[in-house]
């Protein structure tokens, strides 16, 4: 198929191979995102397969024409697990962990991407619209713009884009900045990070950025506008709907209780295991709870899931120590024969088990450091098709701009986590009702195809104004 109308550009394909050499739907925060877009639209998707040297041609997948991008063993090490996770990462997600800049990274991140937008530019039909996800792929919108001047250009930044202070430090600012403005719409998490955007190209750049847009001057001499705009990503909303009333998956949920050994107070984290998530702060105030005796491990138990993620990066092999020795000092310490502080489990889980552990949650942990949105926290709401559970969530996340019925929190602040956490557990039915009601509206209001279909509408709305 060279004539796709809406090809998406990612650095995964949405699939992963079977040890059989089959392909199965991966699971992840841009695939869930993405999944019911792609079945509706029919289109094209360029990524990479996950295994190094793996030269395959494009092939059909749940009626996606799949068109995977080759990667050696040495591009992974450096434009994958270096360029875009030990530099862009941390750097985006506030400095947590320390950026490490090396030039040889950067070389192969460019090279990279231009594979990137030379493929997708191959399978691009004429006008078609090319929609390019997240920070491995920031020079893609400006190499596809240079080859294929016809096409529409969308980028969306689905982690957060930092303030100008952090941002400057990159040694390719500029060749960053100009990359991402070569779409003609480029959205980002919250009005926050487009604004940070928007600053770092006036600062750097000295484009003149208005709410209308940025103007970028052609090299005829003439302009073009380039939008920065928030469009908060969301979820599939009627999928948890439906699983959260199947017989067995509530029958899953009243089995997990009964299997942690009946405790009053669930309280539950679901999170990739990485340092941006908050996972030691989280599992410091409730060990500080259990030690002032404000809770007992009879009544509450911590079901943390923690799935294996980025798992030859120095920093997140660290963090699994620490987690796991924390986990070993907290149980070590509260538990009985019969109860556990901290479930623990470093597993990844089909969806309908975590539709089951969201259900038999009654407080949901939330306590990123940086976010751009957290899918988690709007998970967690569309399960709890009986409007209880109490949400506690980090303001540091995008989520928390718009789920107002939650408990905000600050994470670095462990006091004040552990008040909220007691705030949750003491919190009487009515008022969970009424919380739970307002998170509940919003994630039905505004899903994921009202995500897609107003980042479309806005992209459509560019191609028109660019034309005139
Ligand atoms: C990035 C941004 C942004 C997790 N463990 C399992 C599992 N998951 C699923 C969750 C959720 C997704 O993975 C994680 O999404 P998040 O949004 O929480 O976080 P990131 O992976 O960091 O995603 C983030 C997102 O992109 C979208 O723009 O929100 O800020 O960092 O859907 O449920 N799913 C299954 N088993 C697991 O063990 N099935």
């Amino acid at each position: 198929m060279a004539g796709a109308e809406l090809v998406v550009v990612a650095n995964r394909l949405p699939v992963d191979r079977d040890d059989d050499g089959g392909w199965r739907t991966s699971p992840g925060g841009l695939v869930t995102a993405l999944e019911p877009v792609m079945r509706h639209a029919k289109g094209a998707w360029v990524g990479w397969g996950g295994q190094p040297d793996l030269d395959l041609e494009p092939f059909e997948f749940d009626d996606t024409h799949l068109v995977p991008v080759s990667l050696s063993a040495g591009e992974i090490a450096q434009y994958y697990e270096g360029f875009s996770n030990e530099t862009i990462w941390p750097l985006y997600h506030d400095v947590i962990a320390v950026p490490r800049y090396r030039r040889e990274w950067w070389n192969a991140y460019v090279a990279v991407n231009t594979r990137f937008a030379d493929a997708a530019v191959a399978v691009a039909a004429p006008g078609a619209t090319v929609w390019v996800q997240d920070y491995q792929l920031q020079l893609v919108p400006q190499l596809v713009r240079e080859r294929r001047p016809d096409v529409t250009i969308g980028y969306f930044h689905h982690i957060p884009f930092p303030a100008y202070g952090l941002f400057s430090q990159l040694p390719w600012r500029r060749q960053v900045l100009e990359g991402l403005l070569g779409a003609d719409v480029i959205g980002f998490q919250r009005v926050a990070d487009a604004g940070n955007f928007a600053r770092a190209v006036h600062r750097q750049l000295r484009y003149e950025t208005r709410a209308r847009g940025i103007r970028i001057p052609r090299p005829d001499g003439t302009t073009r506008i380039a939008i920065a705009k928030a469009f908060p990503i969301s979820i599939d909303t009627a999928s948890y709907v439906e699983m959260a009333r199947r017989p067995e998956i509530q029958k899953r949920a009243r089995e997990i209780r009964a299997e942690l050994g009946n405790p009053e107070k669930i309280l539950l984290g679901v999170d990739r295991l990485d340092y941006t998530k908050g996972i030691r702060h989280r599992m410091k105030a409730f060990g500080e709870l259990l030690r002032e005796d404000r809770l007992q491990v009879e009544d509450a138990t911590l079901v943390q899931v923690a799935s294996p993620s980025r798992e030859r990066v120095v920093a997140y092999i660290q963090l699994r120590e620490e987690i796991e020795l924390t986990v070993g000092r907290i149980n070590g310490t509260y538990d009985t024969m019969g109860h556990t502080a901290i479930r623990y489990l470093h597993q990844a889980f089909p969806r309908e088990e975590m539709v089951a552990l969201y259900l038999a949650a009654d407080i949901m942990l939330v306590t990123a450091l940086r976010d751009g949105m957290n899918l988690v926290a709007k998970e967690y709401a569309a399960a709890r098709i009986d409007n209880l559970g109490v949400l506690v969530l980090s303001e540091f996340t995008g989520a928390s701009d718009e789920l107002t019925g939650a408990i905000r929190i600050n994470p670095h602040d462990i006091e004040g986590l552990k008040d909220a956490i007691m705030q949750a557990v003491e919190m009487p039915r009515d008022e969970q009702r009424r919380r739970m009601r307002k998170l509940r509206k919003r994630v039905q209001d505004h899903d994921v195809e009202a995500w897609s279909r107003g980042y479309l509408h806005a992209l459509a709305e560019a191609r028109q104004a660019n034309a005139q």
